[in-house]
């Protein structure tokens, strides 16, 4: 198992229940994710992490509403309520998370006029976020995800993975869904598509 990686996708205050972009029963993946930590050798977390005004929340679009969607320079981007702004108590990982065990932290959705849904790279499929080459450095393999949002944040990670030659496995058990026009549907075909295995 030393060639193998948890990644831990947002499993952040904003997206449980009572939060500002809460995911139906968000905070259910708690417990399986806390089990899966104690069987990994290597474990990362993401944490979405936003300036105020970030280009991803409607807010800083006039006329726009919250699941609208917009063209970025770099393609479409949904739009979201404020969520997840740096070092807010929506932004601090769920308070039930055993995460004292993660060896790396890797912040997205830093930059302003762009939105990263994917641990590897922002959403202009371009930007990398340096986690590739730390896990190729440690000699890490295999990718396991688990967290939310399993048709946003989860998805894009593990097709990132597989893209940059991981193997790639998402426990649905661990992980719950946005569904946002269908976007659960869609985006597991593209994850079956990318050789990721679900389980
Ligand atoms: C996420 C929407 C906006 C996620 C993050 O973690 O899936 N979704 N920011
Ligand atoms: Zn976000």
């Amino acid at each position: 198992m030393a060639d193998e990686a948890l990644i831990v996708i947002d499993v952040q205050n904003d997206f449980c229940p009572g939060g500002a972009l809460a995911v139906e029963d968000g905070d259910a993946v708690v417990p399986v994710i806390n089990g899966l930590i104690g069987r990994f050798d290597h474990v990362v977390l993401t944490q979405d992490w936003h300036p105020e005004g970030h280009s991803s929340f409607a807010s800083s679009h006039q006329g726009k509403a919250p699941f609208e969607t917009i063209e970025m320079p770099y393609g479409a981007q949904t739009l979201w309520p404020d969520h997840c702004v740096q070092g807010t108590k929506g932004a601090a990982f769920h308070e039930g998370l055993a995460w004292d065990k993660a060896e790396l932290v890797i912040r997205k959705g830093f930059r302003s006029a762009i939105d990263s849904y994917s641990a590897f790279f922002e959403n202009d499929h371009r930007t990398p976020t340096g986690l590739s080459g730390y896990l190729r450095e440690r000699g890490i393999t295999r990718v396991t995800l688990a967290g939310l949002a399993t048709d946003f944040c989860v998805a894009y990670s593990a097709i990132d993975a597989r893209r940059q030659g991981f193997e790639a496995t998402v426990m649905m058990e661990g992980c719950r869904a946005i569904d946002l026009g269908g976007s659960l549907a869609a985006m597991t075909a593209k994850m079956n598509e990318a050789g990721v295995t679900l389980a």
